[in-house]
């Protein structure tokens, strides 16, 4: 699970999540049933990305208000799950993660990023 990383890599990430149970620890967070729920809900609309590749500032345009407005999530931690995905799918995938599938894979991140950033202001 990439999300659960998140929070443990860049602990800051936590304070958005206060309200989803018990965070003490590394292995709480891994466990977590609602971090667990909430990754899954990422991941979903990472699906979309993969759906919508040329147009990616649309498909993200109504998230990207949410994340603003409401969340007030700082866009600098969108390039930071981006990171922690790549990294959990090179864990996976090992050797077959090759430089050309790691390009793929960080040109999708990275234009997802800058499509979640796309309505801040
Ligand atoms: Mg976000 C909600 C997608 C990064 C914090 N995020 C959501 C939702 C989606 C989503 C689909 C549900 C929206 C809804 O209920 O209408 N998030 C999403 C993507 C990415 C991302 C695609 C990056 C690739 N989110 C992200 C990051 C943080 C964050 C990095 C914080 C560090 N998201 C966040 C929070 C919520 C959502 C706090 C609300 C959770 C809740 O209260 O249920």
């Amino acid at each position: 699970m990439f999300f659960p990383r998140l929070l443990v890599v860049y602990p800051w990430t936590q304070r958005f999540f206060d309200s989803f149970g018990n965070l003490s620890s590394a292995s709480a967070i891994l466990g977590n049933p609602k971090i667990k729920a909430h990754g899954k809900k990422v991941l979903t609309s990472l699906g979309e990305a993969v759906k919508n590749l040329d147009n990616l500032k649309a498909t993200f345009s109504k998230l990207s208000e949410l994340h603003c407005d409401k969340l007030h999530v700082d866009p600098e931690n969108f390039r930071l799950l981006g990171n922690v995905l790549v990294v959990v799918l090179a864990i996976h995938f090992g050797k077959e993660f090759t430089p050309e599938v790691h390009a793929a894979w960080q040109k999708l991140v990275t234009g997802v990023a800058s499509a979640l950033a796309h309505k801040y202001h």
